[in-house]
């Protein structure tokens, strides 16, 4: 298979070259494109380095069977028919076109069937705090229809890219030394520091990034739950956490829930707060999976659950999201 990486050295675009290789995608042929500050960069994948091309408006997608875009949303809009007119399957990482109707919003743990024959041969991958909160609310949905969900999240510095990773790595060296830290990436200081803002407000005070919590969840889980979020961004390098309260139609017990998350695809239980076992981004950063811990009944609802949730973001939130959209297809014959 012939396949592409638009935004090969960006923080995602580099998790794709270590994702696709640790689980063997069937690749015959690599193509890495980036913008100009990044064509001429080398990478090394399965051994071979790679240079990474100017992306411009060419044929150079000819012949390409998936591209996985991580390059923004301005650049997926303006090549998403250049990458996609011979053909080609786009994997847009963006938010440029999630909330498009011919564009299925994917979730392999949760509505894989969606990725089959899009109409406009793109696949949005959602957002990262989206996608870890549908592969837990997924295991509860089995048991009973979540009608609400209240959730506040602790992103991390990874979420803005690599150049904000360095920014917080900088801070923190800045400040030890006691110089004035550089704010470029971030409203304010990040290190000792937390932020109530990822992106930027729309009118009804929510920011978009909590609207894209509440749109992405509904079309993902072809649901009519109404999520409402406040996102947050932390001092962390690169996990982002999530303290999630749901409420369902008919109570569900801590036990029921423990049983749905142990067995539910892509999570891991992680629940023993007696011994202090709980999800955390540091220890978790670089996995694959969803974890879950503190799940508690709601004491003011009888249909209340809460529980904590932690996910790498650049990996399930991202990258690894991504991948498995497309090794679903490649299993099920939707691409050769
Ligand atoms: C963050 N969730 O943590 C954002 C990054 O819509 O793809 C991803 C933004 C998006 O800053």
């Amino acid at each position: 298979m012939k396949v592409a990486i638009v935004g090969a050295s960006g923080a995602v675009g580099q998790e794709f070259l270590r994702v696709l290789e640790q689980r063997e995608f069937p690749i015959d042929e690599l193509l890495l494109f980036g913008s100009e500050r990044s064509a001429g960069r080398k990478y090394t994948f399965r051994g071979k380095e790679l240079t990474v091309r100017l992306l411009a408006h060419n044929d150079d997608f000819k012949g390409v069977d998936i591209a996985f875009a991580s390059a923004g949303a301005g650049t997926s809009k303006e090549f998403a028919e250049t990458i996609t007119k011979f053909g080609t399957l786009m994997i847009d990482n963006s938010s440029a076109f999630r909330m498009d109707e011919n564009v299925p919003l994917v979730v392999p743990e949760v509505n894989p069937t969606d990725a089959v024959n899009p109409p406009r041969r793109i696949i949005a991958n959602p957002n990262c705090t989206t996608i870890q909160m549908v592969v837990a609310l997924k295991a509860i949905e089995n048991l009973s229809h979540i009608r609400r969900v209240h959730v506040s999240t602790y992103q991390s510095a990874s979420g803005a890219g690599a150049s904000a990773m360095a920014e917080l790595a900088e801070q923190h060296a800045q400040l030890v030394r006691g110089e004035e830290p550089t704010v470029e990436k971030f409203a304010f200081q990040l290190a000792f520091n937390v932020i109530p803002q990822v992106d930027v407000f729309t009118d009804n005070g929510y920011t978009k990034e909590e609207m894209k919590m509440f749109n992405e969840t509904r079309k993902i889980m072809h649901s009519d739950v109404k999520v409402s979020a406040t996102c947050v961004r932390v001092p962390v390098m690169r996990a982002h956490s999530e303290s999630i309260w749901l409420e369902t139609e008919r109570p569900v017990s801590v036990e029921e829930a423990r049983k749905a998350f142990a067995g539910a695809e892509g999570v891991v239980l992680m629940d023993e707060p007696g011994e202090k076992v709980y999800p955390m981004p540091l220890p978790l950063a670089g996995v694959d999976a969803v974890y879950v811990g503190r799940i508690r009944k709601d004491l003011a609802d009888p249909n209340g659950l809460t529980f904590w949730c932690v996910s790498d973001q650049i990996r399930k939130g991202a990258a690894l999201n991504a991948v498995q959209i497309a090794e679903y297809l490649v299993k099920e014959g939707h691409v050769k």
